[in-house]
C-alpha cells in the first residue's frame, strides 16, 4: 500500500542468524531484493513487558516470568491486523527483543495465524545450533570461514562422546540423549503444544493426554536403549530431598549469551529457590505439596475445583485432565491448588547449581526444551512423572474382550523382511550433514556444514498375514509395538513390566477383503517418525519448489521422532525383542475428519495440525492399562500376533552421508 516505506537495511544491520527471516519477509513481498524490507509505519503495540528480558539473557519457558513475557509477545504477534503489520513489527523487534524469545514467539505465531502459513521461519538447529552441539564446532567454523571465505568448505565434524568418558556408565546412552534429531523433536513438540499462550493456541485436542503419552514413549525408548547397553531401567526421581547421583556437564556454549551452560555435579540436592532476577521464589516443600495433592486427586479419582466442587475423573478424559494438571498447562482445572509440578521439577533441577543466584549463574540444560533431553536426570524426572500417571492408569478396569477382540479377524503372523535377514533388525552408525550458517553470527554468507554421527538402522518391511473370516470387507487399524523380552537380570518380563516398555513403531489402516490378506508396510512409512530432511530442515517454499508444503505445515511437521532412531541400538550379539501387532476394528477407532494436507505422517506422538488426534482409543492402546495376563502370550487374542526378533548392532560407520 501507499504507507509502505521500503528501506535498505545496511549489511551489518541484521546478524546472520536473521538473514533468512528477513529474506523471507522481503520475498513475501516479491521484491526479490535480499535486504529490502517494506516496512509500514504502524502504531507500535506495548512491548514493555517482553522488552524487560535483556537481549543477551537466556530465555526459558519454564521460568514463569519469561512465560508471561512470551505469552504477551505471542498475543501481540497473533493480534497484528495483517501480515504487513506483523512484518513491520518484527523488523522493529528483531534488534531489540531477546533473540531466543523472539524466535520462539514468532514461530508460535506463524504456526497459529491463519494468514502466515506461507511464511518461512528459520529452523531452530540452524538458528541456534549452539543448543545442539559441541562448541568446538563453532571455533572450527570460525577458522574455516576466515581461512576460506568462498563456497567450498569442508564439513566440520562434530565429535561423538564428548561430554563424558567411559568411566561414566551413563555415557553408554549419550548417543541417544545427545542426538540432535531427538532434541529437535522434543523442542518441536513443545513448540506445537505450548502450555501457556492464548487459550485457542493451547487448547488442542487431547494435548494433556499427548503430553503424557509422548513422554511415556520417550521413557520406554530410553529404557530399551539402557537395557541394550547393560544398564538398568531408569530410576525415577521421587525423593526430592535425595541427592541426584548423576552429574551432567553439557559442554555447550551459548552464542547469544556468551556463556557456557552450567554443569550439575554428581549428588546435587535440589534446594529452595530464591532468584529475584527471575522472579522465582519457591521451596522444595511446595513441590512436595503439589505432588501430594496430585496423588490425592488420583486416589480420590477427582479434581478439586477452585470453587470447592469436585470434578470426577472419567475414563474418557481423565488422563487428558491429569496431563494438563501435571504439566501444568493453562488448561489445568485448578492451577492455584495443584500448581505446576512437572515444569517446576525442571526448574528446581535447572537451578540446583545456583538456587539463590549468588554465583550469577543461569539455568542448566533442564531449563530448555531444546536441551533438556541431553541430561540423564531428564529421564529420571520423567520416569517419575510417568509413574504417577501410571498410578491413575492402574486404577482403570483392564480392557475386556469387547475392547480387545475383532471378531472375524485373525492375525496368523507378523514377520520382518529386509537386508538384515528375516526377523532381524540391524543398526550401525551413520554420518549426516547439517547446515549451520544461519546460526553463526560471525560467518560470511555461504554454507557451513557440520557432520555428526548418529545411530541408523537398515530399513525393513513388516509382513502381516490376516485372515478375514467375516465374509465381508473390513477395515483394520494395525498397531505395531516392540519391547525387550528380558529384564536387566535376563529374566523374562512379566506383562506389567513389559507393557510399559512397549515402543510404538507404527499405526496404520488397511482394508481387509474376505479370506487371506498379506499386509506389507515399510519402516519408512512409520506413523511415529519423520524423515531426516524434515527433522533438520523444516523450511519450505524454496525457489523452484512451488508445490512444497507451507512453512507452517513444515514447522508442525518438524515434530516427529527422528527416523534414524526408530529402532533401539541392540547389541553386537543380537538383542532379543518381541514384535507385536494388533488389528483393531477401524469402525471403533476412527475419527471422521479430513486429513488432507494436515501433515499426517507422524501423528502417533505429534497429532495432526488443526485436527483431532486421529485415533479414538486411548494413546498407547492396548498397553496403557494393566491386565490380568501374566505375560504377553497370555494377553494375546486371535487378532494379535507376536514374533521374536533380534537387533544386531555393528560398531561401524555406514558408507554414505545423509544431507538435509
Ligand atoms: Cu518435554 Cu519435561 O516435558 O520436557
Amino acid at each position: 500500500g501507499d504507507d509502505n516505506v521500503a528501506f535498505e537495511v545496511p549489511d551489518h544491520y541484521y546478524p546472520d542468524k536473521y538473514k533468512s527471516l528477513t529474506n523471507t519477509l522481503a520475498n513475501r513481498f516479491g521484491s526479490g531484493e535480499v535486504r529490502t524490507i517494506p516496512v509500514k509505519n504502524i502504531a507500535l503495540p506495548d512491548l514493555s513487558l517482553p522488552l524487560q528480558l535483556p537481549y543477551n539473557d537466556q530465555f526459558s519457558l519454564f521460568v514463569a516470568k519469561h512465560r508471561r513475557m512470551a505469552g504477551k509477545l505471542i498475543d501481540i504477534f497473533i493480534n497484528m491486523r495483517d501480515v504487513d503489520d506483523l512484518i513491520s513489527l518484527c523488523s522493529y523487534c528483531q534488534m531489540r527483543v531477546n533473540p531466543y524469545m523472539f524466535n520462539y514467539c514468532l514461530s508460535v505465531a506463524i504456526l497459529h495465524r491463519p494468514d502466515t502459513k506461507g511464511l518461512q521461519v528459520p529452523p531452530v538447529v540452524e538458528t541456534f545450533p549452539d543448543k545442539f552441539m559441541d562448541p568446538k564446532v563453532f571455533r572450527k567454523a570460525r577458522e574455516t570461514t576466515t581461512v576460506n571465505a568462498s563456497g567450498n568448505r569442508m564439513p566440520i565434524t562434530i565429535p561423538t562422546n564428548y561430554t563424558a568418558s567411559n568411566s561414566e556408565p551413563e555415557q553408554r546412552v549419550a548417543y541417544f540423549r545427545e542426538d540432535i534429531g531427538i532434541n529437535l523433536h522434543h523442542w518441536h513438540w513443545h513448540l506445537v503444544y505450548p502450555f501457556e499462550a492464548a487459550r485457542e493456541i493451547v487448547k488442542k485436542d487431547r494435548r494433556g493426554e499427548l503430553f503424557y503419552y509422548m513422554h511415556q514413549q520417550i521413557i520406554a525408548r530410553y529404557n530399551a536403549e539402557r537395557l541394550c547397553n547393560g544398564l538398568g531401567r531408569v530410576t525415577r526421581y521421587s525423593d526430592f530431598r535425595a541427592p541426584i547421583g548423576e552429574g551432567y556437564f553439557p559442554k555447550l556454549d551459548s552464542q547469544v549469551a556468551s556463556r557456557s551452560w552450567p554443569p550439575r555435579f554428581a549428588n546435587t540436592v535440589i534446594r529452595d529457590i530464591d532468584r529475584p532476577v527471575n522472579e522465582i521464589k519457591i521451596d522444595v516443600f511446595q513441590l512436595e505439596t503439589w505432588r501430594d495433592r496430585f496423588l490425592q486427586a488420583i486416589d480420590s479419582n477427582a479434581i478439586n475445583m477452585p470453587n470447592g466442587r469436585k470434578v470426577p475423573l472419567n475414563e474418557e478424559t481423565g488422563i487428558d485432565e491429569l496431563g494438563n494438571l501435571m504439566e501444568s498447562s493453562i488448561l489445568s482445572l485448578n492451577r492455584g491448588y495443584y500448581g505446576d509440578l512437572h515444569n517446576m521439577g525442571h526448574v528446581f533441577i535447572a537451578y540446583s547449581h545456583d538456587p539463590d543466584h549468588r554465583h550469577l549463574e543461569e539455568y542448566g540444560v533442564m531449563g530448555d526444551s531444546a536441551t533438556a533431553m541431553r541430561d540423564p536426570v531428564f529421564y529420571r524426572w520423567h520416569a517419575y512423572i510417568d509413574d504417577i500417571f501410571n498410578l491413575y492408569k492402574s486404577k482403570l478396569t483392564p480392557y475386556g474382550d469387547s475392547q480387545l477382540d475383532y471378531p472375524g479377524i485373525r492375525v496368523s503372523s507378523i514377520s520382518v523382511e529386509g537386508p538384515a535377514g528375516a526377523n532381524r533388525f540391524a543398526t550401525q552408525w551413520q554420518q549426516s550433514l547439517v547446515e549451520l550458517s544461519q546460526g553463526l553470527d560471525f560467518t560470511p554468507r555461504g554454507s557451513v556444514l557440520a557432520k555428526f554421527t548418529h545411530l541408523q538402522h537398515e530399513e525393513f518391511t513388516y509382513v502381516i498375514e490376516v485372515n478375514n473370516t467375516s465374509g465381508q470387507s473390513k477395515m483394520g487399524t494395525f498397531r505395531v509395538f516392540m519391547a525387550p523380552k528380558t529384564d536387566e537380570r535376563g529374566q523374562p518380563l512379566a506383562f506389567e513390566d513389559q507393557r510399559r516398555l512397549m515402543i510404538e513403531l507404527d499405526k496404520f489402516t488397511r482394508g481387509l477383503k474376505p479370506g487371506n490378506n498379506t499386509i506389507r508396510q515399510r519402516s519408512l512409512d512409520s506413523s511415529v517418525t519423520i524423515p531426516f530432511e524434515r527433522t533438520f530442515r523444516n523450511q519450505a517454499n524454496r525457489p523452484g519448489d512451488p508445490g512444497s508444503a507451507t512453512a507452517a505445515e513444515f514447522d508442525f511437521c518438524g515434530c516427529g521422532w527422528p527416523h534414524h532412531m526408530l529402532i533401539p541400538k541392540g547389541t553386537e550379539q543380537g538383542y532379543p525383542v518381541v514384535l507385536y501387532v494388533m488389528v483393531s476394528d477401524w469402525n471403533a477407532d476412527k475419527i471422521e475428519q479430513d486429513t488432507v494436507g494436515a501433515c499426517n505422517d507422524a501423528a502417533s506422538y505429534c497429532g495432526l495440525r488443526d485436527r483431532k488426534y486421529p485415533d479414538k482409543r486411548h494413546m498407547g492402546f492396548p498397553f496403557d492399562r494393566r491386565s490380568e495376563a501374566r505375560n504377553l502370550t497370555d494377553f494375546l487374542k486371535p487378532n494379535m500376533a507376536t514374533r521374536d526378533c533380534t537387533i544386531k548392532f555393528t560398531d561401524a560407520i555406514r558408507e554414505g552421508t545423509q544431507r538435509q
